[in-house]
């Protein structure tokens, strides 16, 4: 590529650790479609983290995607071994609106960064992930309010393992 050396080197990095974030993410939501699949009970809820956990790949990939066509060069991080298990469900979904909070919260930093280098490129290529992140935390909070609601209701419990598949979009 002949402006293989144009691409800000600021948003390269940037860009670079939010693939790392999004990796971590679906490793997370991977974790908890493992747990989550060796509780009683939990179909949908299964059916849900590994489906986000996939989601989460594909943001990671649209990124990889991006930083290779403008010109730089993704990095395929290292990965932490995300938590494994879970006192309750609700501590897992807590755990997930915290990490799309933090998502959210880069994803916004990245945005900046982008606007402050003149960058409108990478501007414009994050917007999508900015309506994403909405979407994200608003779900991810009804089911926090869901959870909160339904404590140790088995049959909430089980309308909500039902629902949630409608839930995933
Ligand atoms: Fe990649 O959007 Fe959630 O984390």
């Amino acid at each position: 590529m002949e402006n293989h050396h144009m691409f800000n080197k600021k948003i390269a990095d940037a860009l670079n650790k939010q693939i790392l974030m999004e990796a971590q993410s679906s490793q997370a939501y991977l974790a908890m479609g493992s747990w989550a699949e060796i509780q009683p009970g939990l179909k949908g809820v299964t059916a849900f983290f590994f489906k986000h956990s996939d989601e989460e790949r594909m943001h990671m990939l649209k990124l990889i995607h991006f930083v290779n066509e403008r010109g730089g060069f993704a990095v395929v991080p290292e990965l932490k071994q995300p938590n494994l298990t879970f006192v309750s469900l609700k501590k897992a979904f807590e755990e997930l609106l915290n990490h799309e909070l933090a998502v959210s919260a880069s994803i916004n930093d990245l945005v900046e960064l982008a606007l402050a280098q003149k960058d409108y490129a990478t501007h414009n290529f994050l917007q999508w992930y900015v309506m994403e992140q909405m979407e994200e935390e608003k779900l991810a909070r009804e089911c926090n309010e869901k959870l909160e609601m339904i404590g140790d209701d088995r049959s909430g419990l089980y309308l909500f393992d039902r629902d949630i598949v409608a839930a995933g979009r």
